[in-house]
């Protein structure tokens, strides 16, 4: 018998809508769009090896604060109000807040409608709208619900949170994430009792948001394999050098790729990855799976095959570990769903 597999969305997801992202001063359309959500939900639907349901959680604004700072989740409470506010004054549903400025000191303050927007953002492929914190609420409750599944004895658990949560930090939204997914799960599991947990990020990108999260603490190790951070987003983080912090020494682990991986190369360098969590003796295993490193995703650069992702989750599935696993980011709608179900098939597989 293979494990069984619970998963669950969010019916809010949708909400949120982001239409453009500033790259370089030119508008360009934002790849985090509802197609996604779509993809995966038909995709789980269609191969029946989930029974894939709805949730609609009322708990995570109780844990915000052990991930969040509490200026953060002010401003994006009401950036989003503020944006929804423009909408409906503009007739206009597509009213985003960018940035123009971004703090660049520690002491900085804000005191004006202009610094505030900047405040706690670190990009601007960010936009926040009318509907983005709650949308963001509703994926950080799919999370939250993921991790009790975990302590309720589920072996495999599979949250769709849209948008993503990788590079979100303590107290910036950055990278199309607002509420940080997986170190909202994983500070819930220690608040729950659980000494050691681990975070597997396999996005095409860094999960810089988690990685500083963690940085310094050492019951949860966080290990992520990415584009190499010289060639891609995030670019300033996600090197081999960043090892972790105070007693956080030697719990953060990156393993940058180039530009073309394939199968092979992200194989071997997924089974020391392994190695390291298996050496840790996690309790738990969570996975910011993104899938933005297949051959045909419009913005990684990874050469990886929907086949490939089935062979990866069965090398997971030997961790023998409970596994959460986090949707983050893959921008192929038309196979982000197929890639999905591969994976998990891989972990389900006996
Ligand atoms: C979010 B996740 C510029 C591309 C920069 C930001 C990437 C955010 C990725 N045209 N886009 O999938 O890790
Ligand atoms: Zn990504």
């Amino acid at each position: 018998m293979g494990k069984e597999l619970s998963a669950i969305y969010s019916p809010l997801s949708d909400l949120h809508r982001p239409k453009h992202e500033i790259f370089n001063g030119d508008k360009k359309s934002h790849q985090d769009t509802p197609q996604r959500s779509k993809s995966i939900i038909y995709a789980l639907q269609s191969s029946k090896i989930a029974d894939l349901q709805p949730f609609v959680g009322h708990e995570v604004k109780l844990y915000l604060e052990t991930t969040h700072d509490i200026g953060y989740l002010t401003y994006l409470q009401s950036m989003s109000r503020y944006a929804s506010r423009l909408s409906e004054e503009r007739n206009d549903p597509d009213v985003s807040i960018y940035p123009s400025i971004h703090p660049y000191t520690s002491y900085a303050r804000a005191s004006n409608s202009i610094s505030r927007r900047g405040l706690y953002v670190f990009d601007t492929y960010t936009p926040i709208m009318g509907s983005t914190y709650e949308a963001a609420i509703g994926s950080a409750e799919v999370a939250l619900a993921g991790a009790k599944l975990l302590l309720a004895n589920e072996p495999l658990v599979y949250s769709l949170c849209r948008p993503s949560g990788h590079h979100a930090l303590r107290a910036m939204a950055g990278g199309m994430c607002y509420l940080n997914n997986a170190a909202i799960a994983a500070n819930y599991l220690k608040q729950h009792g659980i000494k050691k947990t681990a975070v597997l990020d396999i996005d095409f990108h860094h999960g810089n948001g988690t990685q500083d999260i963690f940085y310094e603490d050492p019951n949860v190790l966080v290990v992520n394999i990415h584009g190499d951070p010289k060639q891609t987003f995030p670019h300033f983080t996600g090197y081999v050098e960043e090892t972790g912090q105070g007693k956080g020494e030697g719990s953060n682990f990156n393993f940058p790729l180039p530009a073309q991986t394939d199968n092979h190369l992200y194989r071997q360098t997924a089974l020391k990855a392994l190695d390291i969590i298996r050496r840790f003796q996690p309790e738990y295993l969570l996975v910011s799976a993104g899938f933005d490193t297949h051959e045909s995703d419009p913005i990684g650069s990874f050469g990886l095959t929907t086949p490939f992702y089935q062979d990866l989750g069965k090398s997971i599935k030997n961790l023998d570990l409970p596994v959460l696993v986090i949707q983050e980011g893959g921008y192929a709608s038309d196979i982000l769903g197929l890639n999905v179900v591969s994976f998990l098939s891989g972990l389900l597989r006996t």
